[in-house]
């Protein structure tokens, strides 16, 4: 019972060696010879090489470590796993196995993308999520008449910038309350149903208190900078059945723990694997396309951590980052029709306006579900044709 580490570590001729010094340095030893060790500590508690895979560059090492030295939390497990490691340059910490019994501690997605779905009542196509810009620096009328148009233009998630924060102009409460009249009223007008994640923020020690307040006042979805509170704070916001919203899972701040040459995690073991098994709902991350950008290869890996069959609900990818409608078929092409199309400027900066901008997505999302091109698609769809004018389409590859 434990875990296992995969790591990549620069390569070197004598890796086993260098293996088993960190496997008995990250447990029972140290950088001296402790000579009261006993063969029954050892056997309980020493990390164990698994393997050792020789590259060109790095080589692969998988350490096991026993269940016995640490309790079943993320913050525990990644201190044994990576604590010292941390600090030797290019050391990555690539993926982590846990044992049945230690998998079975964590509480996955509450919802996932059935879960969503169902309370979207869509099936059949990508969901759209619009991100609000430029709320900073206005008020509650400006949220609502801004929320009003995307969800005119047919949006079915929205989601605070995650860099609006508590403030005077658009409070936390009151934004929960406007909106949940907003998108009460579009439901029963429009029989549509929209989600709008609040961006839960503030001291750690507040944040349960905030969220179960949310709920009580009708939030339906809540928006979280996880990494940079640490994955624990999410799993708690997932357990508490007083929450009970879903949790979109953002990924600003994860580009220094993850992705980085001189070492730490893969991107598809914290914003994927991880993000889901604490409980995120969608994960929002970088897309390969866009003006932030993470590698092909790392985004791709990501979704696939999100949705491979590990017994727990999928979590939803949530490519971003400069999206537009143009990018919509490359999207579906590389993340599977199961997923979030996210779009702040490419909603907001469409010529016409956020309703003509969602409408663009809209009409893009559902060509592409037939696989009709989006040039084909704009001779039926103005608001299309306009963005594509304006931003042109991405080349499928
Ligand atoms: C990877 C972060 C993307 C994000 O949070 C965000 O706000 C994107 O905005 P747009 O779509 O690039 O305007």
């Amino acid at each position: 019972m434990g875990v296992t580490a995969t790591y990549l570590f620069p390569t070197h001729l004598e890796q086993e060696k260098i293996a088993e010094q960190h496997a008995l340095g990250l447990t029972i030893g140290s950088w001296t010879d402790i000579p009261h060790l006993e063969q029954q500590q050892l056997k309980h508690h020493k990390g164990e090489v698994v393997s050792v895979e020789k590259g060109e560059v790095k080589d692969m090492v998988k350490i096991f470590y026993p269940s016995a030295n640490y309790s079943a939390d993320l913050p525990a497990i990644f201190t044994t796993v990576y604590g010292k490691l941390s600090f030797f340059e290019g050391y990555e910490l690539i993926d982590l196995d846990f044992g049945k019994q230690l998998l079975a501690q964590f509480p996955g997605p509450r919802f996932g993308t059935k879960g969503i779905r169902e309370q979207l009542n869509v099936m059949d196509r990508p969901l759209l999520k619009a991100i609000f810009k430029g709320v900073m620096g206005r008020d509650l009328s400006f949220f609502s008449g801004q929320l009003e148009e995307l969800l005119a233009g047919g949006v079915d998630l929205i989601k605070d910038d995650e860099i609006l924060f508590e403030n005077e102009l658009t409070p936390f409460y009151k934004r929960i309350t406007t909106a949940k009249d907003i998108i009460d009223r579009h439901y029963e007008q429009t029989g549509n149903r929209a989600l709008y994640a609040v961006n839960l923020s503030g001291r750690t020690n507040e944040l349960h208190d905030k969220a179960e307040q949310a709920a009580a006042l009708g939030a339906n979805a809540l928006l979280f900078n996880v990494h940079a509170y640490g994955l624990d704070a999410l799993q708690t916001l997932r357990e508490n059945n007083n929450i009970a919203l879903p949790i979109v899972a953002h990924s600003a701040l994860s580009g220094v723990l993850a992705g980085q040459a001189g070492g730490g995690f893969s991107y598809s073991l914290l914003v994927g694997k991880l993000t889901r098994l604490i409980g995120g709902d969608l994960s929002l991350f970088p897309s390969p396309y866009g003006n932030v950008a993470i590698s092909r290869f790392d985004a791709l890996a990501i979704n696939e951590a999100l949705i491979e069959d590990n017994g727990f609900e999928k979590t939803f990818a949530v490519p971003s980052a400069g999206i537009h409608p143009g990018m919509v078929p490359q999207l579906l092409k590389d993340f599977g029709d199961n997923l979030v199309v996210n779009a702040g400027g490419g909603i907001f900066g469409h010529p016409d306006g956020p309703t003509q901008g969602a409408k663009a997505f809209r009409a893009a999302i559902d060509a592409s579900v037939k696989q009709i091109s989006l040039e084909e698609a704009a001779k039926t769809s103005e608001p299309l044709k306009r963005a594509i004018d304006q931003w042109g389409v991405v080349e499928s590859v």
